[in-house]
């Protein structure tokens, strides 16, 4: 019922010759009404992950697939993700899928899909929601898990150490499942160890020109000498914002100097884990355009799909690395 009031409505542009040809495909055909709606609200572009993220839903959720894709770039604000979701409802797609940039304000606009009996997919990150029936399925990765990962290679590499493992902080975007997690890891293994330091605790907002500006900021100031044992960025934006201001500011990082850790394990960071610039890199994997896929094909035949999809992911070291298993990644 849904597709063909849509593609009466489709139809309906096309005959005033609305510019947006969204309702027909080059040729000019009438709009293909069995194509499956998608509205898609994204982040943003703050990361090479994100772009990763970006490109594994556009390479599945194509028309040679069966669908229509209806993508939104929310530049990183709640308000636009909350906008573009209340457009897919007037639009009636048939499913929407959110990557919510922060865990909480999501329960009154989900109710309003939830009426309008349009299922949503969270991904990547979590919403907080009262009620777990305003989402039909979640795909994403278990960050406190990630954390752990550079947590329990933090106490192996610092196992010895007599005086203080002095630690410097840098989060993600403030709300975030990615930021939470993480961040939970690390405060465990800082309260379970009294010889672990937190220097600084530093928001990079999981971009690299933020966290440039903050680190450099920070090491320029009084407070900010000394000796930093490991800088803990929790992604790979944040760890070359970092990297740089480290450098500049007269930090060798690597054996010997700083020990960085990174999450994310783009291309980008994998090369310098090899270089021995980043001393761990905890994978997060972006690709997940065909899981979501998998639970709009199950919705599709009348299925249920899991409430809860973690995707595996590993932690490496430059030793676990050569150049051709880094060309090899997918991104
Ligand atoms: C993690 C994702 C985070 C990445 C960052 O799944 O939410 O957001 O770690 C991205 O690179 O900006
Ligand atoms: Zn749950």
């Amino acid at each position: 019922m849904r597709r063909m009031l849509l593609a009466a409505l489709l139809a309906g542009s096309l005959a005033f010759g609305s510019a947006c040809g969204a309702g027909a495909n080059s040729s000019g055909d009438s709009p293909n009404e069995d194509l499956t709606v998608i509205g898609m609200s994204q982040v943003g572009a703050e990361s090479d992950w994100r772009v990763a993220n970006s490109e594994s839903m556009k390479a599945v959720f194509t028309e040679e697939n069966g669908y229509r894709l209806l993508f939104d770039d929310a530049r990183q604000k709640q308000e636009n993700q909350i906008t573009a979701i209340r457009r897919f409802i007037q639009q009636q797609v048939d499913y929407i899928v959110l990557m919510p940039i922060s865990e909480s304000g999501w329960d009154s606009v989900l109710q309003e899909a939830k009426e309008a009996g349009i299922p949503v997919i969270l991904v990547d990150r979590m919403a907080d929601v009262e009620d777990e029936s305003l989402y039909a399925a979640h795909i994403g990765s278990d960050f406190l898990r990630e954390g752990r990962l550079a947590v329990s290679w933090m106490e192996d590499a610092f196992r010895e150490a007599e005086d203080p493992v002095r630690i410097i902080h840098i989060q993600g975007t403030p709300g975030s499942t990615a930021q939470l997690g993480r961040t939970a890891a690390l405060e465990e293994g800082i309260a379970a160890r009294e010889n672990w330091e937190l220097l600084a605790r530093l928001d990079g907002d999981f971009t690299q020109a933020k966290t440039y500006e903050v680190m450099t900021e920070y090491l320029s100031s009084p407070s900010g000498r000394g000796d930093i044992d490991v800088v803990y960025c929790e992604n790979d934006n944040i760890a070359f914002g970092a990297l740089q201001a480290l450098e500049e500011q007269g930090y060798p990082c690597g054996r010997g100097g700083v020990s960085i850790i990174t999450f994310d394990a783009t291309r980008g960071a994998l090369t310098e884990c090899l270089r021995g610039k980043i001393s761990l890199a905890v994978e997060c994997n972006p690709l997940l355009g065909p899981l979501v896929e998998e639970a709009v094909r199950a919705m599709e035949a009348g299925r249920t799909p899991e409430k809860h999809r973690y995707v595996e992911e590993q932690a490496f070291t430059g030793e676990d690395l050569t150049e051709a298993l880094i060309e090899g990644r997918e991104y």
